[in-house]
């Protein structure tokens, strides 16, 4: 062994070896384009593996821009005046929450986030972004919730918000109001369209758009176009489950009407995204290797010389080598500082960089801050076809904030800069303001005739009008549907059916309607089988973009699984989440698309609310209509499942969701009334509300409806069944709901036979509308003391009601605990509250005590605290039912 080899390993390349290899890859590509070479390359590939090389994997490309600069289309905008327009409104934009700062201290807002996102939007806004119009649907743009403010201060240029709105930024409730912190639609439903603060619903919810808007052009409901959905996403935000969790459909599906553009400004709240690596690289593979469309934007014109002086490769080796925590600081470094720690690794580096001073060095921009690199990365990214593009653009966090926060870890939280950083601000800028005016951070608004507000103006007009801005443009649909619904008035005749098979039903004959047939979207996670809603995969087919390339198994089957391309079920597969983001498409369609889309989203009901509460929560406040059903619902209707599928729960996690409207029905009838009920109210009526149905899988007999119900049935509660012996002296009121009614029913029956006591039943479909309605009018009394007071209805309804109070459902005690205090009298409430268990429905209900015996219990204990039975009677009827009183408590147990 010499020395030679002893220091250097045994097969390092030789570098003119690679230097040839590389002359001749330029040459081909040169001579015969880069589809001959990536063929070339792709052979050399394979011939390696053949000759068992083992070539690691790796979906990355460099770290460098991914469109070369020969590759670059000319900007076509008027650069200066762009950056004067950006220049604005970053400062209108900082003004707006440092001055929200000063009146209200922790009022709260972001400066940084819309500082590193500026040149991101306003290339969107000048260039890509369309409005929606008469005749063109328009882009879709889901906007970084905390890039608001920026979003605000355009619209003040644009004329569209008053400086008076700016000034009450978060404080909607100032006389004449003032603008919501994020993207609220409830709050702001002429401007705002996608609700995006909660980080990682935007990018599932612009997947499932972007399909949504594909299935209604292949279902002939829409015109195909080549509208697009833009999502934009904080680098950080992409740590959330949800936001890569169905990047694999969008590629599968071919989604080339989808963009994400990516802030890659290295850190999130507390600190770097990826300090130790790099998150640019990690989602380049990730997208990659989902088969995306990755244009990584890194690195700004003024770097453009230098790689090309940059023929060894170098630079960018050396770029790929620094982790996110060390480019962190780089980025807002002196240039003496670049040139050392950055260049100074080699000597090579540093002769590409020795023409330069210092401050050269310290101005070359990253690519996210150039808008000729962001405009040629949205130039690809809506001319590319075949798959979904993201764009990975780095910038700096809190850009242009110098000292204030520039690329700190505190920057995020940045929301008061004292009078120099100020200045300095507006300096850097150029925001013709004097030292002395800027500091009260006014905001600035050139006048109407100034090339700034003209050429914005023009832009805009150019793209269709505004964005956002969002309008409900669905003509309400005319039809009452009475002839529809009326045969589910009717009852079963005796036939067992359960209300899921019921709905079922419903939903059939609603398919086949001329008005709504076509708008109703069915929405089911892999469970249609479950629910007995596989006949309809034939009869309207289950979507899918390229129809049905295979012959299904089952194809001789009267009910074969049938793809195809106008197919009108949502088979989404086994997401809940990526469900209820085409629930929310669907059911926004109204205003995206001006389509009443009416979707009927159907699922396991404890993988609902349970699990994706904050997209429920997110189409509420994006006023989505439509049907959520919690399928297999009730904890003791459920049988077998256990623990993690019983659901006891669900009817107090929608109690929170103040526009969804929540009902257990018990009866076919019931859910007839109350979805021809929705339709109305959603689809002829407007009303910005949506609905939680819980169906059950028991079967039994449906009866008709017992008299003109309905307002009861809506209402909350109403009379089902009267007491056969009303004179009887011991009185109870009996209120059961869903499948709890046949036992609260069967009660009745033991109660009246055996002890002698006469009891009414009650159906309560929803505890909920009860509770409202109670509060509500609790409120008005307070607030109009001087007047004759109202009564809730279900005082109302209970005030010549007779006997003792007995309320039994599948879910937590608390439901109808909630409206004890409107009740004439005490009311005992037998609820499911703790663990599901795997058992038989008549085991479950004893275990939960809430079977007919429970119930007949617990009414013969309210006569007993009422003094109107005595002790013995209730031990012996406790003995009689076959109740064990020492049986552990099914809370707790
Ligand atoms: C689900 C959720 N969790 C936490 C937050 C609070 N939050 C707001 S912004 C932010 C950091 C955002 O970082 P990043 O996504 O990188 O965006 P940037 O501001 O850097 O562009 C956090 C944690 C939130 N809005 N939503
Ligand atoms: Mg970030």
């Amino acid at each position: 062994m010499n020395d030679e080899t002893a220091v250097r390993p045994q097969h390092t390349i030789d570098d003119v070896e690679i230097q040839e290899w590389l002359e001749s890859l330029d040459s081909v590509l040169e001579s015969s384009g880069p589809e001959v070479a990536a063929e070339i390359l792709e052979r050399l590939r394979a011939h390696a593996t053949v000759n068992g090389i083992d070539l690691p994997f790796s979906a990355n490309t460099p770290y460098a821009n991914t469109i070369p600069v020969r590759l670059q289309p000319l900007f076509p905008g008027d650069q200066e005046l762009e950056r004067r327009i950006k220049s604005l409104i970053r400062w209108n934009a900082l003004a707006m929450v440092v001055r929200a700062n000063r009146v209200e201290h922790n009022i709260g807002g972001h400066i940084s986030t819309y500082a590193s996102a500026a040149t991101l939007y306003e290339v969107g806004f000048n260039h890509f972004f369309r409005a929606r119009t008469e005749e063109f649907e328009g882009d879709s743009v889901y906007f970084q919730g905390h890039a608001a403010p920026g979003i605000y201060a355009r619209a003040f240029l644009e004329g569209r918000l008053t400086a008076h709105q700016l000034e009450n930024f978060r404080r909607e409730l100032k006389p004449g109001g003032g603008l919501s912190s994020y993207p609220h639609p409830w709050l702001m439903p002429d401007f705002w369209e996608f609700p995006t603060v909660s980080m990682g619903l935007s990018p599932l919810m612009a997947i499932y758009q972007a399909r949504f808007n594909r299935y209604l052009e292949n279902r002939g409901l829409k015109p195909e176009t080549d509208a697009k959905v833009w999502a934009f996403l904080g680098d950080g935000e992409t740590d959330e489950p949800e936001s890569l969790g169905a990047i694999t459909l969008a590629s599968r599906e071919k989604l080339d009407n989808l963009v994400f553009v990516v802030n890659c400004n290295l850190q999130r709240l507390d600190g770097p995204v990826r300090g130790n690596g790099q998150i640019i690289q990690e989602l380049e593979s990730a997208f990659r290797g989902a088969g995306w469309n990755v244009i990584k934007v890194l690195w700004g014109s003024e770097w453009d010389p230098i790689l090309e002086r940059d023929t060894e490769g170098l630079l960018v080796k050396r770029m790929g080598e620094m982790v996110d925590g060390e480019y962190q600081k780089l980025v807002v470094s002196s240039g003496a500082y670049v040139r050392e720690t950055f260049f100074g690794t080699d000597p090579r580096l540093l002769k590409l960089v020795e023409p330069l001073p210092d401050e050269a060095l310290r101005r070359l921009r990253l690519g996210g801050h150039d808008p000729r690199k962001v405009y040629a990365a949205y130039k690809a990214a809506v001319e590319h076809q075949g798959s979904p593009t993201v764009i990975l653009a780095r910038t700096i966090k809190g850009y242009g904030l110098g000292e204030a926060g520039e690329g700190k870890n505190v920057t995020h939280q940045q929301k008061k800069l004292n009078e120099d950083e100020l200045r300095e601000f507006r300096s850097r800028f150029g925001i013709p303001l004097s030292d002395q005016d800027c500091i009260d951070v006014p905001f600035y608004r050139p006048p109407e005739d100034s090339a700034e507000i003209q050429y914005l103006r023009s832009r805009r007009e150019a793209l269709g009008g505004y964005v956002p801005q969002r309008k409900a443009r669905a003509k309400p649909l005319i039809a009452d549907h009475d002839e529809l619904f009326k045969e589910f008035l009717e009852g079963s005749e005796g036939r067992e059916v359960s209300t899921t098979m019921a709905f079922v039903g419903m939903l059939r004959k609603m398919l086949k309607d001329p008005e709504i047939g076509k708008l109703i979207v069915p929405i089911v996670p892999d469970e249609a089988r479950t629910f007995g809603m596989e006949s309809l995969f034939r009869t309207v087919g289950i979507y899918s973009s390229v129809g049905q390339r295979y012959e299904p198994v089952d194809v001789n089957t009267l009910l074969y699984y049938k793809e195809a391309r106008d197919g009108q079920i949502l088979e989404e597969g086994i997401t809940e989440a990526g469900s209820m983001a085409s629930f929310i498409a669907a059911g926004s369609a109204y205003a995206t698309h001006g389509i009443n889309t009416i979707p009927f989203f159907i699922y396991y009901s404890m993988f609902g609310f349970q699990r994706i509460a904050d997209f429920i929560w997110a189409s509420a406040d994006m006023r989505t209509r439509g049907f959520l059903l919690g399928g297999t619902a009730g904890r003791t209707t459920l049988s077998g499942e256990g623990l993690q599928h019983q659901d006891g729960n669900s009817h107090v996690l929608a109690l929170p969701v103040p526009n969804l409207v929540a009902y257990d029905p018990a009866f076919a009838y019931e859910i007839a009334v109350i979805i021809q009920d929705g339709i109305r109210r959603m689809y002829k009526d407007g009303e910005s509300i949506f609905y939680y149905l819980t169906v059950m899988n028991e079967p039994y007999a449906m009866p008709a409806m017992p008299g003109d119900v309905k307002d009861g049935i809506l209402r909350g509660m109403y009379r089902f069944r009267k007491a056969a012996n009303a004179k009887a002296k011991l009185r109870a009121q009996l209120l059961g709901s869903g499948a709890i009614l046949n036992e609260a029913l069967r009660a009745q029956e033991i109660l009246d036979s055996k002890y002698g006591v006469a009891g009414d039943v009650w159906s309560v479909t929803s505890y909920k509308e009860l509770y409202k309605d109670g509060v509500e009018t609790e409120r008005w009394n307070r607030l109009h003391p001087g007047e004759k007071p109202r009564v809730p209805y279900v005082t109302e309804c209970l005030a010549d009601a007779p006997g003792v109070l007995v309320a039994a459902s599948d879910y937590l005690k608390t439901l109808p605990n909630m409206i004890g205090k409107w009740m004439p009298r005490h009311l005992a409430a037998l609820g499911t509250d703790g663990f599901g268990r795997s058992e038989g429905r008549s085991s479950l209900r004893d275990f939960f005590e809430v079977d007919s015996r429970f119930i007949a219990l617990a009414t013969l204990h309210e006569l007993f605290a009422d003094g109107k039975i005595d002790r013995g009677v209730l031990d012996k009827a406790a003995k009689d039912l076959g109740i064990d009183t020492e049986k552990p408590n099914p809370v707790t147990f």
